[in-house]
C-alpha cells in the first residue's frame, strides 16, 4: 500500500519543546516492568520500598503499548536480573546495604532477581507478544552488557519512547546511556514510576531541564493521539 497519504511522522507536545518523531525510526522501550519490582516479596520490596507506588504506571503503559502494537512500531521490553550462578552480578551489587533478602536468595516469587524465576517475569498486564524484543540486562542501564544497541541499530531506530521503572534508577540510567549514543528519548511521564514521589517529580524535571539535557518529557495523553494518527500500521504501509 502506498504510504503517501499516511503520516509517517508525528509531533508530540512535549517539554521542553515539541518533538517530531519519525515512526519507522521510533521504538517503544519498556523498562523492567517485572514482578520483582512491582509486587510484594520481590527485589524492590526487599530493599525496603513501598512497591504499591509503581502500580499507577501500569495502566498508562498498557494503553501506550496497545497503540504502539496497532501502529506496528518496534516494541522492546527489558528485564533486570542475573544468571542463576550469579556470575554476572558484581559482589558490590549483591553485598550492598542491608536488604531483608539478597539477590539470589529464595523468596516468595523464587530467587530474588534471578532469570527464569517467577519474580523475574514481566507483569501479566504487559506480557510481551510475538515479534517484540526482550532484553535481559544485568545492570541498571539497558545498553550495558546487552545487545540493545545492535538491535536498535539494525532496525534504524533513532528515537525512543521510554516507559518503565524506576524513574530515577533504570529509566534514568538507560535514557542517559541512550542520549549519549545519539538517540532522542521521549520519557512518558505517567508511564514511569518511582518508589519515591519526590524522585518521580524531580527525576522527570532533570530530564527536560537545560533545554532537554538528556531528553523530552510528555504524558501518555500527548503520546497516544500522535501515535494513533498513524492509522495504517507500518507493516501495511
Ligand atoms: N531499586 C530501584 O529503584 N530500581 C532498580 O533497582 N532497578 C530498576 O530501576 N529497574
Amino acid at each position: 500500500m502506498a504510504g503517501a497519504n499516511y503520516p509517517l511522522s508525528g509531533t508530540v507536545a512535549a517539554e521542553p519543546a515539541p518533538i517530531d518523531l519519525d515512526w519507522p525510526a521510533t521504538a517503544l522501550l519498556i523498562i523492567d516492568m517485572q514482578r520483582d519490582f512491582l509486587q510484594p516479596g520481590g527485589f524492590g520490596e526487599t530493599l525496603g520500598n513501598d512497591v504499591s507506588q509503581l502500580a499507577r504506571a501500569v495502566e498508562p503503559i498498557a494503553a501506550v503499548l496497545s497503540v504502539a502494537r496497532e501502529a506496528g512500531i518496534l516494541v522492546v521490553h527489558t528485564r533486570e536480573g542475573h544468571l542463576p550462578d550469579l556470575s554476572d552480578a558484581p559482589p558490590a551489587k549483591i553485598e550492598r546495604g542491608t536488604p531483608r533478602l539478597r539477590i539470589g536468595d529464595p523468596g516468595p516469587m523464587g530467587r530474588i532477581l534471578i532469570r527464569g524465576e517467577p519474580g523475574h517475569d514481566i507483569i501479566a498486564e504487559l506480557t510481551p507478544i510475538g515479534g517484540e524484543i526482550v532484553i535481559d540486562k544485568p545492570g541498571k542501564g539497558a545498553f550495558y552488557a546487552t545487545d540493545l544497541g545492535k538491535v536498535l541499530q539494525d532496525r534504524g531506530i533513532a528515537n525512543l519512547l521510554v516507559c518503565g521503572v524506576t524513574t530515577e534508577v533504570c529509566v534514568h540510567t538507560t535514557t542517559r546511556e541512550a542520549n549519549d549514543r545519539g538517540y532522542e528519548c521521549l520519557v512518558v511521564s505517567d508511564c514511569v514510576g518511582s518508589y519515591f514521589p519526590d524522585f518521580q517529580r524531580i527525576g522527570l524535571e532533570m530530564i527536560k531541564a537545560q533545554g532537554g539535557i538528556f531528553g523530552w518529557v510528555a504524558d501518555s495523553g500527548a503520546v497516544i493521539p500522535a501515535l494513533a494518527a498513524l492509522s495504517t500500521p507500518l507493516s501495511q504501509v
